[in-house]
């Protein structure tokens, strides 16, 4: 019995040795350890031993069945390590592959404008200045001399978050900022996201872009103005640009007057940028009112100042030509890529 025990161990370590896979081992697990496995039919017929030789032959059965077992797991570690190799071998990774393009995109045409005119101003010996989005009225109007019964205060206009809070519907409240707690000389642009309470449609949308500009000094004049404003139109939409200027009215500067540039698509002559006309219309400007440096803390008599202000989307789209303002805020990359 003891020699039949042994040979099986033999042969069943040989097995596992030899295995190929380990569902030979499960196999072999099946024919030795199994329900009907040989060594389990050895326990089974204990029966049929003298009682005195029982405990030799049941601690040697338990014995190679303790041996069975650690072979089968050295052997299903080998088998498991082996498919580890292969798979390390097989799904290396070729770093000689090219790769795959990542598509770049390109700087959205409104930004493309301010930066341009940054540059611009920057040149000019300007700075640039920022301030919040959410204003107070005080800022956004009462300073800049815009009264409580002027029609841009009107709630039909104007964002109110409460009756002193607004979303700004200039970038105006940055200037004045900056006058109340710097003295002149102030050179500064202000370019950012301004909101109206406008519907949506080819010319409107109650988010836009603007840049206003400011300087304030002593002895600054029209001529400064104009003159500024003339190197600027010539170095934003080319040398050959003229400038003119038309009496207007601003609550914020006196006199106030709107500039046109002669168009750069015809030169002049009259096309569909230009409508027929001629002229583009630019932007209002004039010399900021006594009254708001009195409400920003500079001496009128002291000193004056002149201010300019454009909205950058009606320059993007004459720039570029683009005909429905829409387009400037639907991200299509068809249409963003053009620029
Ligand atoms: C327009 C006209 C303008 C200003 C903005 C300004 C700012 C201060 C004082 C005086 Cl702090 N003026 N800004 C002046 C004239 C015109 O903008 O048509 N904007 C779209």
């Amino acid at each position: 019995m003891k020699e039949k025990i042994l040979n099986l161990k033999e042969q069943a370590i040989k097995e596992i040795r030899q295995s190929n896979s380990e569902k030979d081992l499960n196999d072999i697990r099946v024919k030795y350890l199994g329900k009907k496995g040989e060594l389990t039919l050895i326990l089974k017929g204990m029966g049929t031993l003298l009682p005195e030789e029982r405990p030799a032959v049941g601690s040697l059965v338990n014995e190679v069945r303790e041996k069975i077992e650690t072979e089968l797991k050295l052997k299903t570690n080998d088998f498991k390590e082996q498919e580890l190799q292969n798979k390390l071998k097989n799904e290396n990774i070729d770093i000689t592959l090219p790769s795959k393009r990542t598509k770049l995109g390109s700087i959205h045409p409104i930004t493309q404008i301010i930066e341009d005119v940054k540059e611009i101003f920057l040149g000019m010996g300007y700075e640039i200045a920022d301030g919040p989005e959410i204003e107070l009225a005080k800022y956004n109007f009462d300073k800049l001399n815009t009264p409580e019964d002027h029609p841009a205060r009107d709630i039909q206009d104007t964002f109110y978050i409460t009756e002193d809070i607004l979303l700004r519907s200039q970038t105006s409240p940055i200037q004045a900022r900056v006058m109340e707690t710097k003295q002149p000389p102030i050179k500064i642009i202000c370019p950012g996201a301004v909101y109206r309470s406008d519907s949506v449609d080819a010319t409107h949308s109650p988010v836009f872009h603007q840049v206003e500009g400011l300087v304030v000094d002593k002895n600054i004049s029209m001529a400064d103005l104009k003159g500024t404003l003339e190197m600027f139109a010539k170095k934003c939409l080319g040398e050959k640009t003229k400038i003119r200027f038309r009496p207007h009215h601003f609550p914020f500067t006196e006199p106030s007057a709107e500039a046109d540039v002669s168009c750069f698509v015809c030169g002049g002559k009259g096309c569909r940028v230009c409508k027929g006309e001629g002229w583009i219309e630019l932007l209002g400007c004039g010399m900021v009112h006594p009254k708001v440096l009195i409400n920003c803390g500079i001496d009128p008599n002291e000193y004056t100042g002149f201010a300019f202000g454009f909205g950058v989307e009606r320059i993007a789209m004459a720039k570029f030509g683009i005909d429905d303002l829409r387009l400037l805020y639907e991200n299509d990359i068809r249409f963003l890529k053009q620029f």
